[in-house]
């Protein structure tokens, strides 16, 4: 293969990172009607042809045209059927101009792939003998020179042709012709009628099984439902295909939404550097998101494929019908998309569960990116790299935002409002303001006003609201005070008020809630209402109270906002027991665990004895033998904080080693002083049958699984028995996975040769052995570190598979606090050395594995100093990804907090 040449080839070297601004974007000058694909499918060398029919945007333009590439080789390059003399076009090292082309024309490009040598997983790449594509954000340009921006649409019609090693070729759309070709290989086309930016595009080859079956959407149109795995796999898709389906019915009947084309494919892969791609019509998995049966996966992967499933499938309009007119809208599809998947999963299991769910990963992750070095808005202003903007922010907190919206409107004015933004830009590529202006506009009656709204969408930091009241009893009234603020964010010093929505209710002394009514108003209102904070500070009165009142605030967690009001320890407890807030309940338990914990924090090291005091041990007491409440309620109460959300509340410079030391200390005292109620409870939530996911059989599971947390660390034998038992004898993998995990925090010669059993037992099968790789990397044991060195040799493990990286190293770093952060530093350097080999195949996992180390400021001086000479080497390093480069970068431009 010859490469043709073009004006400044050899000069194409790697160019320093160039900040891309939200507000220099410019609309396309050309835009392209028609893509026609061919390719000719090769491990090693993957022709590919592309037809373009192109034409200015303004016809009177004279911009060049640009086509984005990545190092491909150009076999040729040719305009209305004529070859490109070489001064009509310059390539450099993002792609190619060309100059002088006539205003409507068809271009002709070639090129040439190695898809096995691609381990970056984006673009056309190889995974276990598969042929895949990762094109979103910007990896069509790896398969072909392109104008590779979401805001030009176009329809495609893709050829695969390939030997017969190679039985399933699919694309994008509809099939329109396949059949043998006369040289032995064989062929198949397909044609997309809906016009699609690049990211959208996909096409999978290879040995696979298709598990199927009909659906007819409520308008009666046919649509075959089709998941492609590889032939092992086959009997594992059961709950991924029922997931689509109840998925498709949702949003039919909650937003009126159908599915458009003949099918929907699903392809299940091994290797995947994200959890799935929504591609028009062809979705690629992560196998992760697809493969279930109770003995290989836990409720949590069930729960996880159902979500991810819907996400996928809902993206269908919320992304590809409607898409981002650039990457700084990310959060139009993702974060509306998210809410969109949140709502079903309610309806689908618990609403209350869910949201606690949802709000506990936004205070423990989403909170912490914003109050770190890559803080950004929901709607970001710059990047270098756009993948390293696939976030907590962009995805759960423009959740939030949308979510605002619907309890701002309440959910049947907020459909309303979905259905005007569809009808408005169907075959769109829009922004974030053209979202809210259609669900404002569909709701006038509702006087929100854009501009207040829209501040969520352009300030980063999360708003702390402060709290206070006073209350006259006697009077019957209760006012309250409230002041709302932001912290600086890199980049953003002085924030203005954002609107919240503060969802409230004052409870009387048995806990019910009292009408409420506002001075000034004539009647009483409903127990519950939903204050507008729109100011710095503001202030309400309600009356006509019946006397002393407890309040019950921001509930469901109506806004994203860390709150702050002073509730004391017993009306903490109070609300544990008696509000009916469910979301409420558990955040007053969660409340008084992390008192608990700061206090012991706060007290000089050995000192502090109990940490578990009379009235903490009561709530546990009475929530475990309270048959009445929700076990999958009481479980997520009854979790200790992490150890990360813990260091993230504290005021100063943290110690990790002491907040691991005062956790286990109060787990270890909650275990011992409630060892009966413990035991007796993890009896009573035991069934007898064999495995069935549902939700109540669910719920039980959870709330034995959480008894066993503290069980394992009690002085009782029969606690122990009992975990042994789980770990060799339950028949499905939740019980297991929460047994052996316990099991391996810490050394002993049993738990190795169990550890090894279960090797042998599940090597083969490798979404198993990540369970098996994440419980060694937890471990608190002393030689935790020194075995996951030698994992990192196991045939089992391998660092180009971005599952087992997760499993093992993302795990140790990001969930293993108290060896990660090791006062030697070793726990800093593995992370090191596994980047620099990382960052030289895969920069998008590097980008991601390298977040703990970014919190540098947070830690005691010893620590910060070795956190912060890891990444003074690493940013000296050549060559350095864009993506390493810019959190790197962005980690080394902060100051350290004392
Ligand atoms: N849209 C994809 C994520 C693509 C990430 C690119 N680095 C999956 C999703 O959010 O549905
Ligand atoms: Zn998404």
């Amino acid at each position: 293969m010859t490469e043709v040449a073009g004006s400044s080839t050899a000069a194409r070297q790697q160019a320093e990172p160039v900040v891309v601004r939200r507000l220099d974007y410019r609309p396309p000058d050309w835009l392209v009607d028609e893509v026609e694909l061919c390719f000719w499918l090769d491990p090693r060398a993957t022709r590919v042809q592309g037809r373009l029919r192109l034409r200015r945007a303004d016809a009177g333009g004279t911009a060049p045209l640009r086509l984005h590439g990545g190092d491909q080789p150009l076999v040729r390059l040719c305009c209305d059927g004529a070859e490109l003399a070489s001064h009509a076009w310059q390539r450099d090292s993002d792609g190619l101009t060309l100059f002088g082309l006539p205003a409507a024309c068809t271009l002709e490009i070639e090129t040439e792939l190695d898809p096995q040598a691609n381990r970056a997983l984006e673009g056309l790449y190889l995974s276990a003998g598969i042929f895949c594509t990762q094109c979103e954000a910007e990896g069509f340009r790896r398969i072909l020179f392109f104008p590779d921006r979401p805001d030009v649409l176009a329809r495609y019609t893709t050829t695969l042709i390939a030997d017969e090693r190679l039985p399933v070729l699919l694309a994008n759309g509809n099939l329109v012709a396949s059949g043998p070709l006369a040289d032995g290989r064989h062929f198949a086309r397909w044609h997309d009628p809906f016009p699609k930016p690049s990211y959208l595009f996909a096409l999978v080859a290879g040995e696979l099984v298709c598990r199927e079956r009909p659906y007819r959407t409520l308008s009666g149109r046919s649509v075959q439902l089709q998941i492609y795995v590889e032939p092992r796999n086959a009997a594992l898709c059961d709950h991924a295909l029922a997931s689509l389906e109840r998925a498709m019915r949702w949003d039919e009947q909650r937003f009126g939404l159908e599915y458009d084309l003949e099918r929907y494919m699903v392809v299940a892969v091994d290797d995947f550097n994200m959890g799935a791609m929504e591609n028009k019509g062809l979705n690629v998995f992560n196998s992760k998101y697809v493969l279930a049966c109770p003995a290989t996966a836990t409720d949590d992967d069930y729960l996880d494929i159902e979500g991810v499933i819907a996400h996928e499938y809902f993206h269908n309009w919320t992304g590809n019908r409607i898409t981002c007119r650039d990457w700084f809208q990310l959060s139009l599809k993702e974060g509306l998309t998210v809410f969109r998947d949140q709502e079903f999963s309610a309806d689908m299991h618990s609403a209350a569960i869910k949201r606690i769910e949802e709000v506990r990963l936004l205070q423990t992750q989403q909170f912490a990116e914003d109050a770190g070095p890559t803080a950004h808005p929901v709607r970001p202003d710059s990047y270098v790299e756009i993948n390293n903007f696939y976030t907590m922010t962009v995805y759960h907190k423009g959740a939030e935002l949308v979510r605002l919206l619907q309890t701002l409107l309440g959910w049947e004015d907020f459909v309303r409002g979905m259905r005007l933004y569809v009808e408005r830009h169907d075959g769109q590529a829009v922004t974030t303001d053209d979202f809210v202006a259609a669900v404002l506009d569909a709701n006038p009656q509702a006087g929100i006003d854009r501009e207040l709204f829209s501040r969520w969408y352009s300030q980063a930091g999360t708003p702390l609201l402060r709290l206070s009241w006073q209350q006259d009893a006697a009077a019957g009234q209760w006012r309250l005070h409230c002041r709302q603020s932001c912290p600086p964010t890199p980049g953003q010093e002085h924030k203005q008020p954002v609107l919240i929505p503060l969802r409230l209710a004052l409870l009387d002394a048995s806990g019910r809630p009292c009408g409420l009514r506002l001075a000034g108003e004539t009647e009483a209102g409903a127990p519950e209402r939903v204050l507008r904070l729109t100011a710095a500070e503001q202030e309400f009165t309600f009356v006509d109270l019946p006397g002393e009142v407890t309040p019950s605030l921001l509930r469901g967690f109506s806004a994203p906002v860390r709150l702050e009001a002073p509730l004391t320890r017993e009306q903490q407890a109070f609300l544990m027991a008696h509000d009916s807030d469910a979301f409420n309940r558990w955040q007053a338990a969660q409340a008084l665990l992390l008192q608990a914990l700061l206090a012991g924090l706060k007290a000089p090291e050995g000192g502090a004895g109990e940490l578990a005091d009379s009235l903490l041990l009561e709530a546990f007491h009475h929530s475990l033998t309270d048959q009445t409440a929700d076990p999958a309620l009481l479980a997520l109460a009854l979790t200790l904080p992490t150890e990360g959300y813990i260091a993230d509340q504290l005021p100063g410079a943290v110690d990790p080693a002491r907040v691991h030391q005062v956790r286990e200390k109060l787990r270890g005292q909650l275990a011992t002083r409630l060892n009966d109620a413990l035991l007796i409870c993890y009896r009573q939530q035991q069934d007898a049958g064999p495995y069935v996911f549902s939700g109540p059989a669910l719920a039980r599971r959870r709330l034995k699984n959480l008894c066993l947390t503290y069980l394992a660390r009690s002085p009782a034998e029969e606690a122990r028995d009992l975990l042994w038992q789980q770990a060799r004898h339950s028949d499905n993998m939740t019980d297991t996975a929460a047994a052996m995990a316990l099991l391996a925090e810490t050394p002993d010669v049993a738990v190795d040769e169990l550890l090894q059993t279960f090797y042998q037992r599940w090597r083969h099968q490798p979404l198993v052995i990540d369970k098996w790789l994440a419980w060694q990397a937890r471990s608190q044991r002393p030689d935790c570190l020194a075995r996951l060195c030698r994992l990192l040799e196991d045939p089992a493990f391998s660092l180009t598979n971005p599952n087992r990286v997760r499993a093992l190293i993302g795990t140790f770093c990001q969930a293993n606090p108290y060896h990660f952060h090791a006062a030697d530093g070793s726990g800093y350097r593995f992370l090191e050395q596994q980047l620099c080999a990382i960052d030289g195949f895969n920069p998008q996992v590097a980008a991601r594995l390298v977040l703990p180390l970014l919190r540098w400021p947070r830690f005691e001086p010893g620590r910060r100093v070795l956190m912060l000479a890891v990444l003074q080497r690493l940013a000296a390093r050549q060559p350095l990804s864009r993506d390493l480069y810019e959190m790197v970068q962005r980690a080394l431009a902060q100051e350290a907090v004392d």
